[in-house]
């Protein structure tokens, strides 16, 4: 019985559709979102969250120094050259927010975009 249990919850867990790139634990901690920034691309690119839920999104760089600036959400956050940048937020809009690297880092910097979908 208990492991229907435990297996129920996982299923629930997996149908949200949201891929969890960590676990971040029963409601206590905001969901730590870990997003990699290389000359000329984040990854991953495409982000789900969830309306009312606080994530932290974690930056790092790969290489020289990067930046995620979301201006509708008034988020910018810089990671230094190999190092780590975080900021926490808790999207209260339901939407698609296109997100642009911040920090010039060179001809295709332009090309550096990010899509968070925040779903109710
Ligand atoms: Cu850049």
């Amino acid at each position: 019985m208990k492991l229907i249990q435990v297996a129920c919850a996982a299923v629930a867990f997996v149908a949200t559709g949201v891929a969890p790139l960590h676990f971040a634990g029963p409601q206590s901690e905001p969901r730590r979102i870990d997003i990699t920034a290389r000359k000329y691309g984040f990854e991953p690119n495409q982000i789900t969250l969830k309306e009312g839920e606080p994530v932290t999104l974690v930056l790092k760089s790969a290489d020289v120094p990067h930046g995620l600036k979301f201006r509708e959400l008034n988020i910018d956050v810089k990671a230094g050259k190999g190092k780590t940048g975080e900021v926490e937020f808790t999207p209260e809009k339901a939407g698609d927010f296109e997100g642009h690297c911040s920090v010039f880092c060179g001809v295709g910097h332009g090309s550096m975009s990010v899509t968070l979908h925040v779903v109710e």
